[in-house]
């Protein structure tokens, strides 16, 4: 790849990013709320807008139902837009209602399963109404104890759900099915790992895709294999990106192992799939317990952005060559080189080229919108887990 097209690639490059970021949110321990936090979803899309109004690659933003309903979403729709940014992802939500203390759509009881069932069809009428292409669906459905509910029963009533979910999708609608591997349950989770995401979506149809959350893996699974297969078989739909350390730590995404984020970019570069129009959606999933929300959005893109200009700097020709001669030394020093170039400068010339700071960080610190929104935004319930 020349390095022009590594910038053209780089300008096209687009990251989606979450609602809930910008509201309160903690561990089971302690939500800590900060200055400043959006009080409904209006103003979540208004601190979206400022990641992409600094990066330029951020014009998206994902919505998480019920959290962010509104009366009209037409309205919030064209808010969006005024503002330069767009709705994207529908995320629904059947994890935060006492109903669900025993699963949601797996649930022993049909009229919770039908409760369950019905939002997921309400977050399609809402896609509708919003233009959304994306349903996100991640279910806490699992057990905490042996023989408490028949393992392959709840299979069959997962299947049942998305099967009715997918039924009700247009045309230009994809089924995104996020698997985790554990919590809140802690004996089974229905949908603990892609292998299991992807046979439901295989038997749904074209347009049922996994969702890779990094952060819902063992430690040292091998995520980039599992991008790798996915892309072969056509059903990688998207990305939750963020970091961990433990376990779903929701960090931001990079912070914890920049290699892993590497070599993940890389077999996206190597399957031509960083392209808008190759299916795969990148988003963001992350929360600021007690870091500034809008800059730890703005650095996480960074390092998306970081990684990916590291893999499309990979030089595919010497690392092909390697690896036919089984230089197994060499091929890896070829994709070590890549990953040791320091990609800031690159960047930087790539952000000025479209008109934006070459310093996201501190054009946003230069700004002024922190201290306006903390002056601004007082009254009112701030938004965070479960508001
Ligand atoms: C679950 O842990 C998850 O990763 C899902 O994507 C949810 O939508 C999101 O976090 C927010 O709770
Ligand atoms: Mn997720």
């Amino acid at each position: 790849m020349t390095e022009t097209d590594v910038r053209a690639a780089l300008r096209a490059q687009r990251i989606e990013v979450p609602s809930w970021a910008y509201g309160n949110s903690g561990t089971r321990f302690k939500v800590f709320a900060q200055p400043g936090v959006p009080r409904n979803p209006e103003e979540k899309i208004a601190d979206a807008a400022q990641v992409h109004a600094y990066t330029g690659v951020a014009p998206v933003v994902s919505l998480h139902i019920p959290w962010d309903r509104v009366d009209d979403f037409g309205k919030l729709a064209s808010y969006a837009a005024e503002r330069g940014v767009r709705i994207g992802t529908i995320n629904a939500n059947v994890f935060q209602d006492d109903d669900y203390r025993l699963g949601s759509v797996t649930n022993p009881d049909p009229r919770i399963r039908r409760k369950a069932l019905g939002h997921l069809l309400e977050c399609v009428d809402i896609m509708d109404a919003t233009g959304s292409r994306d349903l996100k669906l991640w279910f806490s459905d699992g057990t905490n104890y042996p023989g408490q509910d028949d393992i392959r029963a709840r299979q069959d009533r997962l299947a049942e759900a998305l099967h009715a979910t997918y039924q009700r999708l247009g045309a230009d609608q994809r089924m995104l099915l996020e698997y985790k591997l554990f919590e809140p349950a802690f004996y089974l989770t229905d949908v603990p790992d892609w292998g299991t995401a992807y046979a439901h979506c295989l038997k749904l149809g074209e347009r049922a895709q996994v969702v890779i959350d990094t952060g819902h893996h063992a430690p040292g699974t091998n995520i980039e294999f599992i991008v790798a297969f996915l892309l072969r078989e056509g059903r990688l739909g998207a990305f939750d990106f963020n970091s961990r350390f433990y376990a779903d730590d929701d960090l931001m995404v990079g912070a914890a192992d920049p290699f892993q984020l590497f070599r993940i970019m890389h077999e996206i570069v190597r399957a031509d799939a960083l392209r808008v129009d190759s299916g795969v959606n990148f988003m963001l999933d992350q929360c600021h317990n007690i870091e500034p929300k809008i800059p730890a959005q703005i650095r996480s893109v960074m390092n998306v952005q970081e990684a990916t200009a590291k893999a499309l700097l990979v030089d595919t020709d010497a690392l092909a060559a390697a690896q036919a001669a089984g230089d197994v030394l060499g091929a890896n020093g070829v994709l070590m080189d890549a990953y040791n170039t320091d990609v800031r400068p690159l960047l930087a010339q790539v952000r000025e080229e479209a008109g934006l700071d070459p310093d996201p960080m501190a054009a946003y610190a230069r700004s002024g919108y922190a201290e306006r929104i903390a002056a601004e935004r007082v009254g009112g319930q701030q938004a965070g887990w479960g508001a």
